[in-house]
């Protein structure tokens, strides 16, 4: 079952992903089987696509599919209070079209008990900046990028927010594919945590400093 949920979504078969999704779920897989599953299947695509045996397109056509499967399990996330740790500005950096592994950090912020601000993709430097300003409630903000050319703009984004003296206000997470923490550190991110799973615990130990 959880074989087929990869396979739709390798295959980009975005009619068939909602009943197989429900298929796996009737069957006994979990949420989480889910979504490793679908996860493991973005891998797939992303090296046929660097071997060129697909092209953007096919791509895209992926991303939507897994999309719709997220979109599928996302009320069986069950969470804590809505907003119990305040605000979580999130976004992914400017230049960067990457949202999938974005929107998955959103709902487990989401379910963790933060009220989360998406602020899109290819985010301007200057948006994160107004939105942390915006939002006194805010304690931690989210900056994803998922190219290496993008790191820049992430190594921006943070100067940015630094030099505008949202550090006093909240904590930089970073995160996407490409980042490690050598890097989180040498621009002088709060924190790097490599999967959603481990952005939500992290955020809710850094909003509880
Ligand atoms: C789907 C996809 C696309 C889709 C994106 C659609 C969408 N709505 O997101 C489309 C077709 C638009 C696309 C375009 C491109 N893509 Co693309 N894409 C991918 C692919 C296959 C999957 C990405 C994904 O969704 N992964 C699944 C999610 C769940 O994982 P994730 O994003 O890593 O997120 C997890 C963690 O990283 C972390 N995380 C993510 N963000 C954050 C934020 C915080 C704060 C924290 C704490 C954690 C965190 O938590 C997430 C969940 O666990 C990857 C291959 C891959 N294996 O990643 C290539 C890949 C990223 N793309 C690549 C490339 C080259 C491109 C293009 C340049 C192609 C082109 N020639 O046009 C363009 C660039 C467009 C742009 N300006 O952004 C390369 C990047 C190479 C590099 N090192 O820079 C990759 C690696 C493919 C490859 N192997 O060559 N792409």
């Amino acid at each position: 079952m959880i074989e087929s949920v990869k396979d739709v979504v390798v295959r980009g078969k975005l009619k068939l992903i909602q009943p197989t999704v429900q298929e796996a779920l009737d069957n006994g897989a979990s949420p989480d089987d889910i979504l490793d599953s679908m996860m493991a299947a973005m891998d797939i695509v992303g090296t046929k696509f660097q071997n060129n045996e697909i092209y953007v397109p096919e791509m895209l056509v992926a991303a939507k599919t897994m999309q719709r499967g997220v979109a599928t399990i996302k009320p069986l996330l069950a969470g804590d209070a809505v907003g119990k740790y305040g605000k979580y500005v999130l976004g992914t950096v400017a230049g960067d079209l990457h949202d999938i592994g974005k929107n998955l950090v959103g709902i487990m912020i989401e379910a963790a008990g933060f009220e989360v601000i998406d602020l899109g993709i290819d985010v301007p430097a200057e948006k994160f900046v107004e939105a942390v300003k915006a939002n006194p409630d805010c304690k931690v903000v989210g900056v994803s990028a998922l190219l290496t050319t993008t790191m820049e703009s992430m190594r921006n984004t943070v100067k940015c927010l630094i030099d505008a003296g949202c550090k006093d206000q909240v904590k930089i997470m970073v995160g996407g594919a490409p980042i490690t923490q050598a890097f989180a550190d040498e621009i002088g991110a709060d924190a790097y945590t490599p999967d959603a799973a481990s952005a939500a615990a992290k955020a809710k130990e850094l909003a509880s400093l």
